[in-house]
């Protein structure tokens, strides 16, 4: 099932969420209707405060590219794969380097900027099971996990983008919802 997404100046995007305590079918249907959500939105990452549930769960879906070899080590093809991940309850171990990423939010929808981040990490969370699992991740999977790690904490990428180019969304993303308000009032 999709759910609807919350979309920033949304004062419950601000909110710090909760740690999940049950890991049972609740849980289990609430992932899956987020997975839906992340899906039906064209997403890489999502997090459950985005569709207005304050509990410390984010999805992050990255494709992989691979080649398919023959014995001989020929090429045949072109493989695109997708690794899901389910991060409930995250604690960063590690955060090394950095790296500046072109970043979007379901959240903050048709805005892109870049936005420095930690280059690796290594991250302690849970499973869907309860089950505690240690993951290091670089490149766009470690970028995506900080992402929503941040929106954990109440906090979105326009935070952290310069001065000047706040304001400049600011004053284009007020005049869009204007222009937005006076369409559904036609
Ligand atoms: C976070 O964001 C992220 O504006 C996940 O119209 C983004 O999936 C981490 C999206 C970039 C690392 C790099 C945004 C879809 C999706 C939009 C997303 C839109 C439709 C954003
Ligand atoms: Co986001």
């Amino acid at each position: 099932m999709v759910l609807k997404v919350i979309t920033y100046p949304n004062k419950n995007l601000f909110m710090k969420s909760k740690p999940v305590e049950n890991f049972d079918e609740n849980l289990h249907k609430f992932l899956d209707d987020l997975y839906d959500t992340m899906r039906a939105y064209d997403g890489i990452g999502i997090s459950a405060i985005q569709v207005d549930k304050p509990i410390r769960a984010m999805l992050v879906l990255i494709p992989r590219q691979s080649q398919e070899l023959d014995e001989n080590g020929e090429f045949i093809a072109e493989q695109f794969k997708e690794d899901l991940l389910e991060i409930i309850n995250p604690q960063f171990i590690e955060l090394e380097g950095e790296q500046i990423c072109k970043e979007g939010c379901l959240s903050v929808p048709d805005f892109y900027e870049d936005v420095k981040r930690a280059k690796s990490i290594k991250l302690k969370f849970f499973d869907r099971f309860g089950k505690e699992q240690i993951l290091s991740a670089d490149g766009l999977k470690a970028v995506c996990i900080q992402h929503e790690y941040d929106h954990l904490e109440g906090h979105l990428f326009i935070e952290k983008i310069g001065y000047t180019k706040r304001k400049k969304f600011d004053k284009d993303y007020k005049a869009k919802i204007k222009e937005l308000k006076a369409k559904s009032e036609n």
